[in-house]
């Protein structure tokens, strides 16, 4: 049997002098999709690659004194480099400046002509050509005068130009969009591009003759096509359509197109009536993702706040930054980066919990069984729940998966690196050697082996260097088979393995704010007797209304990530949010809907009060109260910029 296909894109960047990391996030969650496709029997193909043409690059490239071509001909490299870098394993890259793709472009135009949804008329409106896109009057007017997508300035142009004819085609689109809820997802994106097909779509002007560095209209070269028609065709020109190529047969339509939330618009409007005219199916999914910001605002060259993906990829593996982009931010709304919260991620999630777990074991493997992983011998009590986890994780992983919830997927894998670690402390496995319970260590030593190759099977697609470095550890270099995912199944592992140890996986990231509390920890200990006196004679007699420093232990604050939230029904003042504290996802009903809007407060990491008795409000159990603070009649959240979810806070 054939099988499965599974086709999938990113946009194609234009070549600007860098790539940023919010380019990179696009691309290994693409890249990402594909492995795991792959490992789960999928023919899965991956297309990225640039968008070339257009009056912007024109005029960089005069700027630097070039040709247009070989101004982004070193540009692109430099993309193909940084792709290298990260593992991105496409199975096509694009340029638009291809005589492949420059011949279906004219094509398209010309059989689109042929049979009249193309016209030749007159244009005049306000153009931005940073973002090579026209604008209304009224679009111009609400944005005060400038381009309402870059808040640069626009030119009015009036010009000859070729006209597709959108609306023709609106409400068949329309009517795709309602009866394929799948095909613009997040939601909220969907309801957006619904209101804006209703008000009417306007013929949409196709070609200019201001410039010449784009393909040229067939027939009539003193016009170029249009930028936006010339790059959305990639995700077919690169397949071979109209040349016969069975690559367009098998793949098209594409499974998932990926997409920044600023370029919807052309993704589910203007592509799918293009198709629509060709008689071509749609896509079956357009996937809008938030953006990585910087200070909650966007990067910029301007700002000089543009996070270069090759410095960090130099700085730390470019395995923990993938790790970083698909667990942090929730794929489909805004995140904030920091330097500080990557550190974090990597210090908390990859050394400590998933690193610390493969040295811990090993070196109890050599310590009690001279390096060989022993068949489990006699059950623990603490066996069962561990195990369950290895049935139950990869559905749940698999769920997310599918919905594109990356962070949700490394949360359910998260699951079981955690639950193993806490494993290791109930069971006690030098306890269990010091007292001769040799049947039981063999279990327990033989489930913390599978838990580690289990957790790394799935980790597989997010950090491809990763397991051949585990499973050299674990003494299963030469048996690949037990890397498949068909190998998930508990038990694969073959007694008598004679692990590896080796050095840590994730080294810790020390730095300078780390340093400085530990010199401090050092201080503290000197005082320490002098605190204890301190403490003891504020325990005897605490004056009124304070509390002594035991009674504030008792509160354990956390930082957590709001991961939705929704208004409460018939409750002006509550909102309902999914929060997430490390491992785990809560709901809290919190009073601050007069100030937050829903969208407003989802990505941000809050403070928590994590122990707080559950409590109903509105038949909602809430677990736990967010900190806020007061500014007169006003409440704003208490944030945390820097520390990732699940964080102690004291
Ligand atoms: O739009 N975080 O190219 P582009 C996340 N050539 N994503 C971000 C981001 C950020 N901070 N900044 C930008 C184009 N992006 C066209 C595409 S497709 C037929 C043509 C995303 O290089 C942005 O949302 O300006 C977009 O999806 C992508 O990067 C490419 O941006």
């Amino acid at each position: 049997m054939p099988k499965p296909t599974f086709y999938i894109t990113t946009p194609i960047y234009y070549p600007s002098a860098t790539l940023h990391i919010g380019h990179c996030y696009t691309t290994v969650a693409a890249d990402t999709m594909t492995r795991y496709k792959k490992m789960r029997g999928y023919d899965a193909y991956f297309l990225t690659g640039s968008d070339e043409h257009g009056q912007k690059i024109e005029r960089a490239a005069a700027a630097a004194g070039m040709e247009p071509i070989r101004y982004v001909d070193g540009i692109i490299a430099s993309f193909q480099e940084l792709w290298r870098k990260f593992d991105i394993d496409y199975s096509d890259f694009i340029r638009t400046t291809e005589p492949r793709h420059e011949e279906v472009v004219a094509e398209i135009f010309r059989r689109l002509r042929d049979q009249g949804d193309i016209y030749l008329g007159a244009y005049e409106g306000h153009y931005c050509v940073s973002c090579e896109t026209f604008f209304t009057e009224t679009q111009i007017k609400d944005a005060g005068g400038v381009c309402p997508d870059c808040g640069g300035h626009v030119d009015i142009v009036k010009e000859e130009s070729y006209f597709f004819k959108m609306d023709k085609y609106a409400d068949r689109l329309l009517a795709h969009i309602e009866s394929h809820p799948d095909f613009i997802q997040p939601v909220s994106r969907r309801n957006e591009m619904v209101n804006f097909i209703k008000q009417g779509l306007e013929d949409l002007s196709i070609s200019r003759t201001t410039f010449s560095w784009g393909i040229p209209v067939p027939d009539d070269p003193k016009h170029v096509i249009y930028v936006w028609l010339d790059a959305l065709t990639n995700y077919i020109s690169a397949l071979g359509y109209t040349k016969g190529d069975e690559r367009f047969e098998r793949y098209w339509p594409a499974d998932v197109h990926l997409v920044g939330k600023d370029i919807v618009r052309f993704h589910t409007i203007i592509w799918p009536i293009m198709l629509m005219a060709l008689g071509l199916p749609l896509p079956k999914k357009v996937f809008a993702h938030g953006w990585i910001l910087v200070n909650e605002g966007k990067m910029s060259k301007s700002k000089g706040n543009v996070v270069d993906p090759m410095i960090l990829a130099d700085r730390y593996s470019t395995d923990a930054l993938r790790y970083f982009l698909l667990r942090e931010f929730i794929f489909g709304t805004d995140g904030n980066y920091s330097e500080d919260v990557l550190i974090s991620r990597v210090n908390v999630d990859l050394a400590n919990d998933f690193g610390n777990l493969l040295s811990r074991t090993t070196a109890m493997i050599e310590k009690f069984q001279g390096g060989v992983i022993k068949a489990p011998g006699a059950k623990t009590e603490f066996d069962d729940e561990l195990l369950a986890l290895f049935r139950g994780v990869p559905g749940e992983m698999e769920e997310a998966m599918e919905k594109l919830e990356f962070h949700n997927a490394l949360a359910a894998v998260w699951k079981i690196v955690t639950k193993a670690n806490k494993y290791i402390d109930e069971c006690a496995p030098w306890a269990l050697n010091k007292n001769g319970e040799t049947e039981k260590l063999a279990t327990v030593l033989y489930n913390m082996a599978e838990a580690i190759r289990i957790a790394t099977i799935l980790l597989t697609p997010v950090m491809p260097n990763t397991p051949a470095k585990v499973f050299a550890q674990l003494g299963l270099e030469d048996k690949p088979e037990l890397a498949a995912w068909d190998a998930l199944t508990y038990g694969a592992l073959p007694a008598g393995t004679v692990i590896r140890r080796g050095e840590p996986i994730f080294p810790r990231i020390e730095t300078e704010k780390e340093a400085a509390p530990q010199k401090q920890e050092k201080k503290n200990k000197k005082n320490k007797a002098e605190a204890k006196k301190e403490q003891a004679a504020a325990k005897e007699e605490p004056a009124e209304g304070v509390i002594t420093i035991d009674d504030f232990a008792k509160v354990r604050l956390k930082v957590g990530k709001v991961l939705a939230a929704e208004k409460v029904e018939n409750a002006d003042k509550l909102l309902k949010l999914t929060v997430r504290v490390g491992e785990e996802e809560r709901t809290i009903v919190s009073g601050i809907a007069k100030f937050y809007a829903p969208d407003d407060v989802v990505g941000k990491n809050v403070a928590v009060v994590a122990n707080l008795k559950p409590a109903r409000l509105r038949g909602i159990e809430s677990r736990g109260m967010l900190l806020c603070a007061e500014n007169g009649d006003e409440l704003e959240l208490i944030t945390v910029d820097t520390i990732a979810d699940g964080g102690t806070i004291r």
